[in-house]
């Protein structure tokens, strides 16, 4: 699935590579394309126009961000609406009462009893104790298809008199209780088309044991007709949110993109296989990730990822600035500086530090320093003023490490936070006369 839509997008980014910024102008050929792609996507017309609305107004008023260029800020800002369209965050399954019913319902053939298999294989790995409900009474075939696939995976099935729906349903209570099961999933009987008979017995069931979870059942692969009848299920039995099946087939991916925000309600899971294994849960974020080709997406979240430790470098320089440096700064300094395997970047940051010349830094001791940090507590790293005798012998053996260098640690942090103070007043007289070259390594 997706193919498609993928191939297509990533030729609208490809359209603004090269760009040196986004305008009015050469964004409208890029915004044109998705346009086209979630169209042919099978998405429905009406969210496309919100769509393609919120990308341009976010495109255009997007404060730039340096570390990207126009194709990946482009690429980013679709990134963050595909995610919000589809529901921004996983929901899970509720679980409020006990027994917790869950009711599966959808037309036929979409993949209720198969999808309610998978989901009893995956609670009951997670420690659940499940019963299994054959309520679907209409198909011949129907009962055994479910106690087939209850064998399979080890968890019982219920079919009560195997004549009527309602009596299934109410045997079940009784039985529930007395098997001390967590949760009863409900296999309910498939329509062709949404009739009557079918919602009227769908919302007896419902009022009979006051499901946690309605799951709505839909084949991926029936594009926009799809959402007419979500719509009209969960009219009529607010469905708490949908399962997408056959995600493995080829469809076109537009039920993915249009159901939360036609009907407001989010789809929990998808399913990407015959088997009982065959079901994931729906992540908005990895999916709209998957829409757009993974690799674009994470090399832009390093990128994002890397400004936010300039801002924060930025934070740092404001700190050193007002010479509210503690120990605790000062080890996140550490952990960037080993991150990023050189100190010439950290140095970097001191305005003036380049003009230190010589500065002998000893990178081993770094690691000593982090674990005398690291063995002061959190009142010592902010004031380390109050470190007397006894508490420098304990952080010292803490540390495993002599006496002498925590004391020198101490010192050289106090003259750093001096000569911060001086770097204040825009003065760089004086460092060389602070001992170990004025920094704490
Ligand atoms: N490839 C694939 N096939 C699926 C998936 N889910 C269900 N199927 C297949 O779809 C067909 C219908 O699935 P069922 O679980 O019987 O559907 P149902 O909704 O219970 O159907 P009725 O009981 O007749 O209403 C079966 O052949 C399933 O194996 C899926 O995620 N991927
Ligand atoms: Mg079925």
């Amino acid at each position: 699935m997706f193919e498609n839509l993928q191939e297509k997008l990533s030729k609208a980014f490809k359209s603004l590579k090269g760009q040196g910024k986004i305008s009015e102008k050469n964004i409208k050929e890029a915004i044109r394309m998705v346009k086209m792609s979630l169209l042919e996507a099978d998405v429905n017309y009406k969210i496309v126009k919100g769509f393609i609305a919120k990308v341009k107004e976010k495109a255009m008023g997007e404060e730039v961000m340096k570390s990207l260029t126009p194709d990946q800020q482009f690429i980013k800002i679709v990134n963050d609406e595909l995610t919000k369209l589809m529901g921004e965050k996983t929901e899970k399954l509720k679980f409020v009462h006990r027994p917790s019913y869950l009711m599966m319902v959808g037309l036929q053939g979409s993949g209720k009893t198969t999808t309610a298999a998978k989901l009893s294989r995956k609670l009951k790995s997670e420690g659940k104790k499940i019963l299994l409900v054959a309520a679907d009474v209409y198909r011949p075939a129907a009962i055994n298809q479910l106690e087939v696939l209850g064998e399979e995976i080890g968890v019982d099935v219920f079919a009560g008199d195997r004549k009527n729906a309602l009596k299934i349903v109410e045997d079940t209570q009784e039985l529930a209780v007395k098997k001390n099961v967590d949760c009863v999933i409900l296999d309910t009987a498939g329509r062709l088309h949404i009739d009557e008979k079918m919602m009227d017995e769908l919302e007896s069931i419902k009022k009979m044991v006051n499901p946690d979870e309605i799951l709505m059942v839909i084949d991926a692969m029936i594009g926009q007709d799809a959402l007419t009848t979500a719509k009209s299920f969960n009219e009529r039995l607010e469905v708490t949110g949908f399962v997408l099946t056959k995600l493995d087939g080829d469809a076109r991916g537009g039920v993915a993109l249009s159901i939360r925000e036609e009907t407001g309600k989010p789809i929990k899971y998808v399913g990407v296989s015959e088997k009982t294994d065959g079901i994931e849960e729906f992540h908005p974020d990895r999916m709209a990730n998957r829409i757009l080709g993974m690799g674009d997406v994470l090399t832009l979240i390093e990128k994002v990822e890397q400004s936010v430790d300039q801002e924060k470098a930025k934070e740092m320089e404001k700190k050193f600035k007002k010479a509210q440096f503690t120990f605790d700064d000062f080890l996140d300094q550490l952990k960037q500086i080993q991150k990023m395997g050189s100190l010439s970047s950290i140095l970097g940051m001191l305005p003036g530090a380049n003009k230190i010349k010589n500065l002998d830094v000893d990178e081993s001791r770094l690691t000593r320093i982090s674990a005398i940090i690291q063995s002061m507590t959190k009142k010592e790293r902010k004031n380390p003023k109050i470190i007397n005798y006894s508490r420098k012998k304990r952080i010292a053996s803490g540390s495993g490490q002599p006496l002498s260098e925590v004391t020198r640690l101490l010192k050289n942090f106090e003259d750093m936070k001096k000569m911060m103070k001086k770097m204040n007043k825009g003065s760089f007289k004086g460092l060389k006369g602070i001992s170990g070259g004025g920094f704490p390594f």
